[in-house]
């Protein structure tokens, strides 16, 4: 039973809407899902919750065109002789446990490993950990977190003994002064933000934005400091040593609460003695340097959040830990509008830290000393408690390629794609002697490396369980759609083998809730508050309760059941709960630690042949590898090419102009992008993101050039700094090709695949011309209709192919590469049914009868509303603001996603005459 909202939100809503979460970022926005009876569901945000307060973000709101099953994994798979058979769970979980047992046998717990994900429930995560480390006896299991927040959680540690965010998202609406820094959270945590931005409508908080690129977010900041690659430890160090100078340290706090202040401002001093020193490291302007100083000396009320800017560098640890020491040495920690605030990046980031999903945790916030192996034995009644740190991810995948590691079980991640080194990843995983996938899909990069068995996972709208957001708070994901095919809860699968390796009792659970209760229960145990992490007033919740439990921030200390019950507290009225304003760390004598921050600098140095710096993230609408929003034609509109953002300068330098194909190069591979000049990337510096792969376009994996050193603390890799080498491409043909059906990428030199609605497009370009196209299509198509224009001389061929009922089939268009034919005119014609002889012509000469041409990249994903007609009304009406677009046509006005990109609009705009 889930918990029906009786709430009549869209007119398309019938049923009784369910409340869950949004499975993509940490912000965590509670979502009300209103299932259509039909296996789809209409979407909208809860307003209840107080994540997001009724606000979805593009990628949320586009959430019910993720739900089809056409890509789905639905049975479980058995590699037999070579090829990949359905099978029975009895037969695919027979596999799993024979090749562990035999693997354990003949080589030690040590030669297995599990590889798990931030997108995987907190039961789900609590399972695996419990079966690894209790019972397999190995504690190699890691998690993408690695590649994600373990800096943060390695910093976190290292100050305050425990990994805990002290702050709350209320905090950004009672600061006076916001620091990002290595955050594009305009993009990445959209909810956040524009809760942020309405803050500073309402009380004028000043923004400062730290980043090596000028991104949505850092438009919108108050002051922009592009800082080096890897230079914030010494910026931070800088506003120590200027913060002590100036008299403005909290004396009181930091001799009540804290030790190793002095080495600290020596070490700060060492490597920031002076402004001058300050700017020349970081590139900063001196002045801006003063000027963000100045602020944060003269703003009590400051928080300070951090992401992957941070975290994914050989440095994250130290850069956290440079942030926190500000932090400390003012006494801005834990109280209302001030702190470091670590926001975390995938929707259970959180959930996968407090059940010890990283290799170095053990479980509920414990670690691997004696006494909490022991605890933890006692508790599981673990016969085999693994003893020691496992590997971490970079270092895992190292003992694969090497054959330490002989069986692996991969659940909830594409590490194919986004693992460091990418290709090596492919290579060593593909020749693994065991190799199990859990997973939603039944094609992506790592489904390509030869598993021996494949496990169909349920997805989101389907799972049940918990996830814990950046701010501490689980809430519930509930399901709305009945689970499709044979799928199962990861949680369950984890179970079952457990059962199959002999431990029934421990393995015994029947829902999510009974795993829930287990590992509340463990957060409590021998606690009394030693640790953070404590959710033991949630241990005993009946099934009942732990359906409709009510977003709980922790720690929600037992016994006392009342917060969980309760109704869900209304905005505004507060209750949130903070760590550390009185002090009380988690280290043994419960003081926070300084740190002395090592001199930082990118793992590796460019040169003459590897001149420019890599710097990788995350666009507005995509998430991660695409599996669920490379499904959205909306999502798609945004920036639907591979690219690479390169500084105009450097562009000229090398002969590169928009829309060209760039070569990347590094010592560890290659990716072929389509190149963005613009003024984002400072000198010297490209950007590119992580979403494409091996499934979606022909050469686009960034992770193929990674280098992927890793921090000493963390094992973070580093993933923002890689040297390499970008030349033009020059293919002589683009063009496109458009279908109905699903087909396999095309035979060209470099594709991308884009969804649209009613099939897809591909986005190619080829050394091969129209006649060996003309061939291509015949080979495809010449089962149907074909209508073609050739223009053999001019290197021009169109092709296009009709079904029985005269709709469009199919829709090719190549030609010289300098003249690209623009595939967003027609896009909309695989949406029309049978066209007549005037909407042939058309789309054979590239257009849609009776349409307007091209309009422009798509802006507002919400409302589908492209750049031209934004330009048209900002170009008829001069004054026009973003209310006032908002008014007339809609964009910007649901998720507010694209408000900084309207204001670009409205910015570049040529000024009346
Ligand atoms: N749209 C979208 N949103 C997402 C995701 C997604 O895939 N798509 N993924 C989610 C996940 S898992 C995560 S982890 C978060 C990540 O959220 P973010 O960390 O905000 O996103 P990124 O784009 O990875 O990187 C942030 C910024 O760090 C900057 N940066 C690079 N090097 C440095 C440096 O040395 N110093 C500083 N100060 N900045 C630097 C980059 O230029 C980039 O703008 O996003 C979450 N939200
Ligand atoms: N160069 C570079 N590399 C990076 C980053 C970067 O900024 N730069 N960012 C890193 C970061 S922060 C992250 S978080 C990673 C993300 O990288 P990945 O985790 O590899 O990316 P996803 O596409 O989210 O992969 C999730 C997979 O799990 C499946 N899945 C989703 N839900 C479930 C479920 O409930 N159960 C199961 N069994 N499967 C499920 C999906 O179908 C998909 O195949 O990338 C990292 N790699
Ligand atoms: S900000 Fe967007 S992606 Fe993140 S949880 Fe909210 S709706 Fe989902
Ligand atoms: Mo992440």
């Amino acid at each position: 039973m889930n918990a029906p909202v009786p709430l009549a939100l869209t007119e398309a809503a019938v049923m009784p809407a369910v409340r869950t979460t949004c499975p993509y970022c940490g912000v965590g926005c509670g979502v009300l899902a209103s299932p259509d009876g039909a296996g789809g569901a209409a979407v909208a945000g809860d307003p209840e919750h107080p994540a997001n307060r009724g606000r979805l973000c593009s990628k949320g709101s586009a959430l019910g065109e993720t739900l089809g099953l056409s890509t789905r994994l639905l049975t479980p798979m058995l590699r037999v002789d070579g090829a990949l058979e359905v099978a029975s769970w009895d037969a695919a979980l027979g596999a799993i446990a024979d090749a562990f047992r035999r693997t354990i046998e003949a080589h030690g717990p040590d030669a297995v490993a599990i590889y798990l994900s931030g997108q995987l429930l907190t039961e789900d995560y609590y399972a695996a950990n419990k079966l690894a480390k209790g019972f397999l006896g190995t504690a190699n299991v890691d998690t993408n977190s690695r590649l994600c927040m373990a800096s943060s959680v390695a910093g976190h540690k290292r100050a305050f003994g425990s990994d805990t965010v002290p702050g709350v998202y209320a905090d950004l609406d009672e600061a006076d002064l916001v620091v990002l820094t290595g955050s594009n959270a305009a993009w990445c945590h959209p909810v956040l933000f524009r809760r942020l931005e309405a803050a500073r409508a309402r009380r004028g908080t000043k923004l400062v934005v730290i980043d090596p690129r000028r991104t949505a977010t850092a438009e919108e900041a108050d002051l922009f400091l592009p800082v080096a690659p890897g230079m914030d430890s010494v910026l931070f160090a800088g506003l120590l040593v200027h913060l002590a100078d100036i008299g403005a340290l909290d004396d009181a706090y930091v001799a009540a609460h804290t030790s190793g202040l002095n080495a600290a401002l020596a070490g700060a001093r060492a490597l920031a003695p002076d402004l001058a020193t300050v700017a020349a490291r970081t590139g900063v302007p001196a002045a801006d340097v003063a000027r963000f100083y100045a602020l944060f000396t003269a703003t009590e009320r400051t928080v300070t959040c951090y992401s992957q800017g941070v975290n994914q560098s050989a440095q994250g640890t130290d850069k956290v830990g440079a942030i926190i020491n500000c932090h400390l040495a003012t006494g801005r920690i834990g109280r209302p509008g001030m702190g470091p605030f670590s926001l975390t990046g995938q929707p259970n980031a959180m959930g996968g830290r407090e059940v010890g999903g990283l290799a170095n945790q053990l479980a509920a916030h414990m670690g691997f000393s004696p006494a909490e192996v022991d605890r933890v034995r006692r508790f599981w009644g673990a016969p085999n408690m693994a003893t020691r740190e496992g590997l971490k991810a970079v270092d895992m995948m190292a003992a694969v390629a090497d054959g330490r590691i002989k069986a692996l079980w991969v659940l909830g991640t594409n590490p194919a794609v986004s693992l460091p080194r990418a290709d090596g990843v492919r290579a060593a995983l593909s020749r693994l002697d065991f190799l199990a996938i859990s997973d939603n899909v039944r094609a992506n990069d790592t489904l390509a490396c030869r598993p021996h068995v494949l496990l169909p996972a349920l997805a989101w709208g389907e799972k049940d369980g918990t996830v814990t957001n950046s701010e501490r708070r689980i809430s519930r994901q509930r399901a709305f759609l009945d689970p499709p095919g044979e799928a199962q809860p990861d949680w369950w699968a984890m179970a079952q083998l457990g059962r199959r390796l002999g431990h029934d009792a421990a393995f015994g659970w029947c829902s999510a809730a009974e795993v829930f209760r287990e590992h509340a229960a463990l957060s409590a145990f021998e606690n009394a508050g030693s640790r953070d992490f404590d959710i033991g007033g949630l241990a005993g919740l009946d099934d009942e309760a732990f359906d409709r439990m009510a977003p709980q921030q922790w720690p929600v200390v037992g016994p006392a059941l009342g917060p969980a019950l309760g109704p869900v507290r209304a905005p505004g009225e507060g209750g949130e709960k903070r760590f550390f304003a009185e002090g009380g760390f988690f280290t043994p004598d419960r003081r926070a630690r300084f740190i002395v921050p090592a001199d930082p600098a990118p793992a590796a140095g460019t040169d003459a042949a590897y001149p420019l710096r890599l710097n990788t993230g995350r666009i507005r609408d995509q998430w991660h590898t695409m599996t669920r929003t490379g499904l959205s034609p909306r999502l798609g509109g945004h920036l639907p090419a591979p690219f690479v953002e390169m500084h105009p300068e450097d562009a000229r330098a090398l002969g590169i102009a928009a829309g060209d194909l760039v070569r990347l190069t590094s010592p560890h591979g290659t990716a072929v992008l389509e190149a963005r000049p613009g003024e984002g990337p400072r000198r010297g510096e490209v950007f590119a993101p992580i979403h494409w792969s091996g499934s979606t376009a022909a050469e686009a994996r960034v992770n193929a050039l990674i280098a992927g050193a890793t921090d000493p603390f963390s094992g973070q890799p580093e993933s923002k700094a890689t040297p390499v080498r970008a030349e033009k491409l020059a293919l002589a043909y683009r063009g496109f090709l458009l279908a109905r059906e699903a087909l396999a990428p095309p035979h060209a030199a470099w594709w991308a695949r884009v969804a649209l609605e009613g099939g897809e497009g591909w986005l190619i370009a080829d050394e091969a011309g129209p006649l060996a196209w003309r061939t291509r299509m015949a080979a495809r198509f010449g089962a149907l209709e074909l209508s073609e224009f050739l223009d053999a001389e001019g290197g021009i061929y169109r092709a296009a192919a009709y079904d029985g009922e005269g709709r469009l089939a199919a829709l090719l268009s190549i030609g010289p590469a300098d003249r690209a034919p623009d595939w967003a005119a027609v896009k909309e014609l695989l949406t029309v049914g049978g066209l007549d002889a005037a909407g042939r012509r058309a789309a054979l000469a590239g257009r849609r009868a009776g349409a307007a041409s091209s309009c422009g990249a798509l802006v507002c994903s919400c409302f589908g509303v492209p750049a031209d007609p934004i330009r048209a009304l900002i170009a008829s009406e001069p004054a026009a603001d973003v209310a006032r677009i908002g008014a007339v046509l809609k964009a910007g006005t649901n998720c507010g996603s694209c408000v900084p990109e309207l204001k670009r609009l409205i910015a570049s705009a040529p000024l009346p005459v």
